[in-house]
């Protein structure tokens, strides 16, 4: 544990204990009308709920954590000051490998090392200043969370939505294990270093590609989302159209149909591939060349699919000794077995057609395949140029499509093919169902049991949870089964069904489950009855904003968005997308790198707090740069910020309490404060956080003038200011502004204070009547700003027309300027 003291902040925060106690007493941060807690919940409409990606508890907090949290608790903080009712929840999301990783490493139990860190990250939100309710506080790894994912498990199963099928994983034959693909570096398992294998297990499945259309089409309500990341959510859930085609094989009882998005191209096949690692290549292949294939098979099923599809590996593949035979104008189609052809997409077979796909022309260059024409884009021949054609054009070549464009032929050739019984229009996605099962000990256990009598049989849903067994089994078992198969007393149970011999599933759920519908819980994270308890969601959910790391911008969000879904069509939610706003941080790196333990770049965030103080990191980080840009800690200056903080606690100590009658002030100086704290109040709103805290760093140099000008004594304008003041910064640097509040005579919190009042008045701009003379006669009137300056006022007046057509040398000779109100111009 990490201990901040006080001086360490250079006192511009004071003591930091005292404000934690302040704040929990008062109960500052409570949201009102959470479920049962006795506190009137407000209208509606009023509500904020704000989520930040809940924390993965690997140790003590980390750069990145000072990052995202100062950014959330400050939305949070703004949206309170604004008067509205704000729900900041925490919680951890605690299963997951690391834990079971260190157990191995140190011999500790994954729980205790799970929860001793979560203590030490809650520990550290605290002296961060963080505002959460705490009253929300849930961990994944608790039994009383992990049951709902294993009822979530069983409402998908009797939709339909789960099954098994089989799979490959990443196998270390050394270890004997089932490795993450995190554990897999360069081929090589993380801990022996052995080539890793591919093996096929049977696991578990979520049927996401069900909801495949229409996690496309609701994204028309994600509006207020970066944009990137819908783009990256569209990629990758993939959609294509086109067609299946059904091919015929000759000598053999097969037809194999493919997916084709340019079925206009039909005409232009000159060869036929199939997935080298699926089954139905061993079905094509003839016996002579048999031999070949397995080899290659093997070869490609070591390779990712990254590599696989990449457009500049070189084309490989065997010929099977089989035809199949072309539909519209039977044409014998060479079939080759090849890895860049994938099995999973489509049909895992496809036509190839080398004028016009590049990954086509490449296979039948290096085999020496045909190459032929069947849309004319006006473009060079790719047959000579070796660049495929993709772009629009008229159909040559093809029969009753010549002609056509791309867009008519598509159509043509498929109503063809459908009213010949070979082929029809198709939609096909890239979004892969959701492999959820993990030969792992800490997550959720599946609530499956197999039975030899029933098969397979859902845990009764009374007897949830199915908890962890606690010991009785190995963490790295070595006969290659996962930890929980050799937890033999909890295995064997009765099958619910029958009564007979049973065992229960030994997997467990990939984390990404847990996360998928946490943010659900959080108002009432004891709730006992269901998952989440619907008045709960009825006053806060859907999420008003969401904030955390891009680099969950694909996977954890289409989970999110599945589950809240699914969850809606069974009735139990009254929305369908659970984020309206998502804000994305960027990344803290040093020296234009991320920070690693390996290249020795890593900044203990520990060190920057005991010099900093919390307030001084969180101003660093908010001043750096707006939130969605990576921030260099080699190019901040910390100690700029904390010089600043400590201005500002030095100003409101010189202002000190009010006192009897001040003077009124400077109005310009209460005009430029409003003219700031509202500039502040947008910038806050559009978290444009860097250029607010120069506002803010504005507003303390005018105060300290205008003190410094009335002899160090405050008047009105002064005292009025500098409460806005620690207002405004409370947002940001949370301690620091309670101690300025204090010294203002004020008692706390400044949480509470409200958003300071700007006078309307003093946002519109004076306006006043120049009245320019030539040679001493009215020539011109001009509307300018009353606080115009000389300059702009003279360059305003020589552009003024009625005046340059006057001046013969285009210059005056002698110009009188009076500012605001008078000019006059002597030729
Ligand atoms: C013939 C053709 C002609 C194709 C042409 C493209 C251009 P998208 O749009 O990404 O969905 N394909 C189909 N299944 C495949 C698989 N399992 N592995 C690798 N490639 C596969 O891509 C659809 C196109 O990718 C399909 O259309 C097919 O090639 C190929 F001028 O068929 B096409
Ligand atoms: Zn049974």
């Amino acid at each position: 544990m990490t201990s901040i003291h006080s001086d360490a902040t250079g006192g511009h925060a004071g003591d930091i204990d005292a404000w934690l106690a302040t704040w929990n007493e008062r109960k500052v941060f409570e949201a009102h009308g959470l479920p049962g807690d006795g506190t009137e919940p407000g209208p509606r409409s009023n509500n904020r709920y704000l989520v930040s990606m809940f924390p993965y508890p690997s140790g003590d907090l980390h750069m990145g954590h000072a990052e995202v949290y100062p950014i959330s608790d400050a939305a949070a903080r703004y949206l309170a000051l604004k008067g509205h009712n704000v729900l900041n929840p925490i919680g951890w999301d605690s299963f997951g490998l690391p834990a079971e990783n260190a157990a191995l490493k140190r011999g500790l139990n994954p729980a205790d090392w799970t929860y001793a860190n979560i203590e030490v990250q809650a520990e550290g939100f605290r002296r961060l200043g963080m505002s959460f309710d705490w009253r929300t506080r849930l961990h994944t790894s608790d039994p009383d969370y992990y049951r709902w994912n294993q009822w979530l498990f069983l409402k998908l199963y009797e939709h339909d939505l789960v099954y098994r099928s089989k799979a490959p994983v990443n196998w270390c034959p050394n270890d004997r294990t089932v490795l993450a693909n995190e554990q897999v570096i360069q081929g090589k398992c993380e801990r022996c270093g052995a080539l890793v294998e591919r093996r096929e297990l049977t696991q578990w499945f979520f049927k996401i590609t069900a909801y495949a259309q229409r996690l496309l089409d609701d994204m028309d309500q994600l509006g207020a989302w970066p944009h990137d990341v819908l783009v990256m959510q569209r990629n990758w859930i993939g959609r294509s159209t086109g067609a299946y085609v059904d091919f015929a094989i000759e000598d053999l009882d097969e037809t194999v149909r493919i997916f084709t998005s340019r079925p206009d191209t039909l005409f232009g096949a000159t060869f036929f591939v199939v997935a080298a690692d699926a089954a139905l290549a061993g079905r094509l292949v003839t016996d002579e060349h048999r031999e070949q294939l397995a080899q290659y098979a093997a070869a490609t099923r070591s390779a990712t699919d990254i590599d696989r599809l990449a457009s500049n590996r070189p084309k490989t593949g065997v010929f099977l000794g089989r035809y199949a035979v072309n539909p519209v104008n039977g044409d014998r189609l060479p079939i080759y077995a090849a890895d860049y052809v994938l099995s999973d997409y489509g049909t895992g077979a496809i036509m190839a057609v080398p004028a016009h796909d590049q990954r086509d022309l490449d296979f039948a260059r290096a085999m020496d395949l045909p190459v032929r024409m069947v849309v004319d884009t006006g473009e060079e021949d790719p047959a000579t140029s070796g660049v495929a054609t993709t772009g629009q054009g008229k159909a040559i070549n093809s029969s009753f499509l010549d002609g056509m464009d791309v867009e008519s032929a598509k159509a043509a050739i498929t109503a063809d093919l459908q009213a010949r019984g070979l082929g029809e229009a198709a939609t096909i996605y890239r979004l892969r169902d959701w492999l959820i099962s993990r030969q792992r000990y800490w997550g959720t256990p599946i609530p499956m049991i197999h039975c030899e009598a029933c098969g397979l049989v859902p845990v009764p849903e009374d007897q949830l949870p199915v908890k962890l067994p606690e010991s009785g089994f190995e963490l790295r078992p070595s006969s290659g089964v996962p930890p929980l198969a050799t937890a033999t007393e909890w295995v064997n149970v009765e099958c619910p069904t029958c009564g007979g011999p049973a065992t229960r599933d030994v997997d467990t759920m990939d984390t990404f489950v847990d996360s998928s519908w946490y943010f659900l819980r959080f108002p009432n994270p004891d709730y006992a009855e269901g998952p989440f308890d619907p008045e709960g969601v009825k006053r806060w959910l859907p999420v008003d904003d969401y904030i955390g790391g891009k680099e969950h911008a694909i996977l954890h969000l289409l989970y999110a968005r599945f589950v809240t879904k699914f969850l809606s069509d069974i009735g139990m939610l009254h929305f369908n997308e659970p984020f309206r706003r998502l804000t994305n941080q960027g990344q803290v790196i040093m020296n234009g790198k991320s920070m690693s333990k390996s290249l020795g770049n890593l900044v203990n965030l520990q060190e920057q707090l005991a010099q900093y103080g919390p307030d001084g990191v969180r101003v660093t980080m908010m001043f750096a740069s707006p939130p969605e840009d990576d921030i260099d800690w080699a190019d901040v200056s910390p100690s700029g910020s904390v010089k600043w903080l400590n201005r500002v606690n030095r100003l409101c100590t010189d202002v000190g309490p009010a006192t009897g009658d001040p003077a009124p002030g400077d109005p310009q100086v209460r005009r430029s404060a409003h003219r700031l704290v509202h500039e502040i109040d947008q910038l806050m709103e559009r978290r444009r956080y860097n250029v607010a805290i120069s506002r803010m760093m504005e507003l303390t140099s005018l105060l300290r003038k205008a003190l410094d000008a009335s002899s160090g004594v405050a008047d009105a304008a002064v005292h009025e200011g500098a409460r806005a003041l620690a207002v405004v910064l409370s947002a940001i640097a949370p301690f620091t502004a309670e101690e300025c509040w204090q010294r203002l005579g004020n008692a706390p919190s400044v949480a509470e204070a409200g958003w300071p009042k700007v006078d309307p008045d003093m946002l519109i701009d004076s306006v006043v009547t120049c009245v320019v003379q030539v040679k001493g006669k009215v020539q011109a009137r001009l509307e300018v700003p009353a606080e115009i300056s000389a300059e702009d006022l003279e360059a305003l007046v020589l552009a003024t027309e009625a005046v340059t057509r006057r001046l013969p040398n285009g210059r005056p000779s002698r110009i009188v300027i009076k500012p605001p109100t008078l000019v006059n111009v002597i030729p």
